[in-house]
């Protein structure tokens, strides 16, 4: 005799289980009833070894600078571990800012299943990508492309072949990626960041005035490319 968990079989229970019921009724359909969301990871702070300190500061002065002009949207940087250095510094940095935790927070989890394995709901989310656009490589870059499958491939192909170090491109992802039907995502903005990494190429050779530069504005256009989206 035990319910099938129907609308009509839950109603007479207490609010607390009504709210849990209706979570679970929205987070069926990726589409609705979510602020826009874009996910990004640190850019160049792990292959391309750029400096956690430096880097997590200009994430919160850039986060401060474009938060509030994105409307209801919010920024989430996102890294694979709890035990994270750029999420710790970030969130401190970000607290001691009182940057608005409703519009910019850290989250632990692959970002190439937010949804399905996080509940976040993220329509798009950004690579630190290289310069040719290519998969492959390691890191976060080597995860989209696999997980966002060839259309994802072909479709970033068509709009860019080669990015500059601080430049991003924003992709709309083909519904046929599983990156769309499976997570939610309607765009992947590949970003490059700068270098300091010996055996990568454009390596800036540990020179921070320009590197810090590059990292600023490679997300200048990370959030102007999403706010491109929004409207
Ligand atoms: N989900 C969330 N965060 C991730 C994931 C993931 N699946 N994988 C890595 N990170 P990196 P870079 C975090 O090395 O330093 C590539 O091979 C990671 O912990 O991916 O900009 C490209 O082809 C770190 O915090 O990017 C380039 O050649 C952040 O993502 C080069 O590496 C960035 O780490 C770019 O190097």
């Amino acid at each position: 005799s035990k319910g099938t968990g129907s609308l009509s079989e839950n109603s007479g229970k207490e609010s607390k289980e009504g709210e849990q019921l209706f979570v679970g009724s929205v987070g069926g359909d990726v589409s609705l009833n979510y602020s826009p969301t874009l996910a990004f990871p640190s850019i160049s702070t792990a292959d391309f070894q750029f400096d956690i300190e430096k880097a997590s500061d200009i994430i919160v002065e850039k986060v401060i600078e474009f938060v509030n002009k994105l409307g209801n949207a919010r920024l989430v940087l996102v890294d694979l571990s709890h035990k994270s250095k750029i999420l710790s510094l970030v969130r401190a940095k970000a607290s001691e800012k009182n940057i608005d935790s409703n519009k910019f927070f850290t989250f632990v989890g692959d970002i190439t299943r937010l949804h399905s394995g996080g509940g976040l709901h993220c329509n798009v989310i950004a690579n630190a990508a290289n310069w040719r656009l290519k998969p492959g490589g390691g890191g976060v870059n080597a995860a989209i492309f696999s997980a966002g499958g060839p259309s994802l491939e072909l479709a970033t192909k068509e709009q860019a072949q080669s990015l500059y170090p601080g430049s991003a491109v924003v992709v709309t992802l083909p519904s046929t990626s599983p990156l769309f039907s499976r997570e939610g995502v309607t765009h992947v903005i590949h970003v490059v960041g700068p270098n300091m990494n010996p055996h990568r190429p454009n390596c800036l050779n540990y020179d921070y005035s320009k590197g810090c530069k590059v990292l600023r504005e490679a997300y200048t256009s990370l959030f102007e490319g999403f706010a491109t989206i929004l409207r």
